[in-house]
């Protein structure tokens, strides 16, 4: 088993030193440093872009053979398709979304096209070094369409998927034209993770509404297997942080800019340039601290830090513009002989500067308008050994959800912000010790390892549960042992349930004719005196009576509340009064206020259906409606159930499973095959023995032992017997 990382970057810069010979720098990221220390013995491998365009064929193949030997596979693209599946795609239509930025979303069609070509060239450079069993974790929003075309080739390997920034409520997904064909990508994988439950949350209900699926809390239904969502925050390499600091470069660089800081307290903040990031607010919250508290004038400098990124892309550079213009104008504003408010460095620093300024900084000052994590917050706290310390961080941050210590602000209120830094530069230092305490034990807790090996656990133990929890698939082996065993058998019973198996789902309920090929196939299937044929469904008789009548087979109306057999109509005792107002009532106020819902009368159920309502409101209304019913149902001695897009009430006498007992005391069957795609006929499967062949229609069921994906396969499937019968006789 081997477990392949699919990002955007290979952890490594390549570039052209002064003789122009390749130079290969390994970079340690939060991801590598997380990976590498899994407690698991495993190969690991990294698919991903290199970072540099290959000038030459046989630079590309240097390349490859160079990285080849560290486990790393290239994804080698050109220029416009980093322009569009990168810059464009990826930066300038899904970042902006994901961080709210509506009006920054940018649609270019061929942005779009290039995004599902580059996603394609990804799939296919993975393909080849995947094998049966392997685990793939695809990382981050460049790649959203990745696991669906992963799992389009391979079935039988685990594909885990992690959302790094923000996943946005669906009212602003919904707005991608390529909404659906986004979440139907993500749904290709096992385990879709995020950092917090709230975009898990929006996740779903994205993923709800627009593929109109159903999700039990963490869980998703699918044909074929069940994918699972879950939070999982990501940490820091906690002691990487805490140690360095004892390491006497960091000390020394530390020292050095104690000294060049002079006596003033330092506020830092780190950011690469982004306008999710909240540059502007902070500057601007710190220009009104200045304004409001002249007090603190020569006494308190802010350390910005901003490293460049993305400048290809328009936005970035206005940005850019408007913070030199902002910086200029505070320091030209307060700045004295003695001091200068903002130290502005637009450029990355090494790490050990990095830590030694972390590890100076009275506070920290990190304030973005949106932000999936943000691992600088975790960082300053990680570095803060032995010395006090206040964090500030933007409740609009995921590390907001667990680094509650910190003074949380809206990002977007300047004075709230102003207020802050007043509230940290004034906050004991007990306090500030007793705080950083509180956080660094959670960060060193859930750091970076135990992020990643969570995630890949979780992944290892759904595996687990897919192979033992799926009922066997349907397969060419599975019809030819049903075929044999049907041939040898001599006394064969059928229990077909109609909508959704025998007959396709139809929004109008008298739209769902029998077609004339099932009428051909239920006459071929009678034609041979070993077979019983029983239609039990939640019909009324009417319906088929209309539909079957004609037919020498055996129909259950209404789960069994009346059934048919050798022509003649029976109805079973104990059937209920007629309805009582309460009820009706109960359903019709429902009805009258879920548009697209109604009701249907018969004899021993009521039925409420909701299959055009949206999602979320049909849940809302369900449990309403359930919770109105409950009372009156329970002093009438009625059954509740929930079905597909149903909710219904019925007698408890009657149920798909006493229709089977029915059928079964008939005769001893050596043959018994059950098919029905709903939960009610799990009841009909429950009662038959574990000889019989139960098929289930669509998703998974925890009962039967087979299942058949989809709808349209049933009726070549039961024609196929049929021939086979009239050839055989
Ligand atoms: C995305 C999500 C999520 C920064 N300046 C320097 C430097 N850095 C390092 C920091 C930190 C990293 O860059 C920045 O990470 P963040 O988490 O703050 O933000 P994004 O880059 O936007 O990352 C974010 C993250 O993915 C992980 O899932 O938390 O929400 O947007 O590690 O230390 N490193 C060095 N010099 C610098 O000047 N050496």
């Amino acid at each position: 088993m081997k477990l392949i990382i699919i990002a955007n970057r290979l952890p490594l810069k390549i570039s052209h030193n002064e003789h122009n010979e390749l130079e290969f720098v390994r970079s340690e990221g939060g991801l590598t440093t997380g990976l590498d220390s899994l407690e698991m013995d495993i190969e690991m491998h990294w698919v991903g872009w290199p970072g540099a365009n290959a000038e030459t064929d046989q630079e590309q193949e240097y390349i490859t053979k160079y990285l080849d030997d560290l486990n790393f596979h290239p994804v080698f693209l050109t220029t416009e398709q980093i322009q569009g599946y990168y810059e464009g795609y990826s930066n300038s239509t899904l970042w902006p979304l994901c961080h709210y930025f509506y009006s920054f979303v940018e649609y270019e069609n061929r942005y779009w096209e290039t995004y599902k070509i580059v996603n394609e060239l990804f799939c296919q450079a993975a393909l080849p070094i995947i094998d049966a069993g392997d685990i793939v974790w695809i990382q981050d929003y460049q790649l959203m369409l990745l696991p669906q075309l992963l799992r389009k080739w391979k079935n039988d390997i685990s594909i885990g998927y992690f959302h790094h920034i923000p996943f946005p409520s669906y009212e602003l997904f919904r707005v991608l034209p390529e909404s659906d064909l986004l979440l139907k990508g993500l749904l290709g994988a096992d385990l879709i993770g995020f950092h917090t439950h709230e975009y898990m949350r929006h996740f779903v209900s994205a993923a709800e509404r627009v593929l109109d699926l159903r999700f039990k809390l963490d869980q998703v239904v699918l044909n074929d297997r069940i994918a699972y969502v879950d939070a999982f925050p990501m940490g820091i390499n906690y002691d990487l942080y805490y140690d360095s600091i004892n390491q006497p470069e960091v000390q020394e660089k530390a020292i050095i800019m104690k000294q060049n800081y002079g006596v003033h307290k330092l506020i830092l903040s780190v950011d690469r340039l982004d306008y999710s990031k909240g540059i502007l607010h902070r500057l601007k919250g710190f220009a009104l601290f200045l304004e409001k508290h002249p007090e603190y004038k020569e006494k308190v400098s802010l350390a910005m830090i901003i490293v460049p990124s993305r400048d290809n892309v328009d936005r970035y550079s206005d940005l850019k513009t408007k913070i030199d213009e902002t910086i200029g104008s505070i320091n030209g504003t307060y700045s004295t002989i003695n001091w200068t408010p903002v130290y502005y460095f637009y450029h990355s620093f090494p790490f050990d500067e990095l830590v030694a300024m972390y590890h100076i900084a009275d506070i920290a000052l990190v304030t973005p308008l949106r932000d999936g994590m943000n691992l600088v917050a975790k960082e300053y706290l990680a570095a803060k050994r032995d010395k006090p310390g206040v964090l500030i961080l933007s409740e609009m941050a995921g590390a907001a959800i667990e680094l509650t210590e910190a003074i949380l602000v809206n990002p977007n209120d300047v004075e709230e912000i102003e207020r802050a830094i007043l509230e940290a530069l004034e906050m004991p230092v007990e306090e500030q010790m007793r705080k950083l305490e509180v956080m660094q034990k959670q960060i060193s807790k859930y750091n970076v390892n135990r992020w990643a090996s969570g995630f890949v656990k979780e992944l290892e133990s759904i595996k687990q549960k897919n192979a033992t929890l799926y009922s066997e698939k349907m397969n060419a082996e599975t019809f030819q042992n049903i075929q044999e065993n049907y041939r040898s058998s001599k006394n064969r019973l059928f229990i077909l349930d109609y909508d959704g198996t025998l007959a396709a789902f139809q929004n109008r309920p008298e739209d769902a004719t029998p077609t004339p090929e099932l009428l051909d196939i239920l006459a071929d299937l009678t034609s041979s005196h070993k077979n019983k044929i029983a239609i039990s469904s939640g019909r009324d008789k009417t319906f088929l009576e209309k539909w079957f009548g004609d037919l020498p087979i055996t129909l259950a109306a209404e789960h069994g509340a009346h059934f048919k057999e050798d022509g003649i109509w029976h109805e079973n005792k104990k059937l209920i009064e007629p309805w009582d107002d309460e009820i009706i009532n109960i359903f019709q106020n429902f009805v009258d206020k879920t548009p697209r819902s109604k009701l249907e009368i018969k004899e021993t159920t009521l039925v409420w259906h909701f299959r055009k309502v949206d999602n979320w409101f049909a849940s809302l209304r369900e449990q309403q409606l359930i919770d109105a019913l409950i009372m009156p149902c329970s002093r009438q001695n009625l059954q509740i159930m929930r079905g597909n897009k149903i909710v219904e009430v019925k007698s408890p006498y009657h149920t798909k499973g006493s229709e089977a007992i029915r059928l079964l005391k008939d005769k001893n069957y050596d043959f018994i095959l059950a098919i029905g795609d709903d939960t009610t006929d799990d009841d009909t499967f429950r009662e038959l023995p574990s000889t019989a062949y139960t098929i289930k229609i669509g998703n998974i069921s925890e009962v039967a032992r087979y299942n058949l994906r989809i709808q349209s396969r049933v009726l070549p499937f039961l024609k196929q017997l049929a021939e086979k019968e009239t050839k055989d006789e």
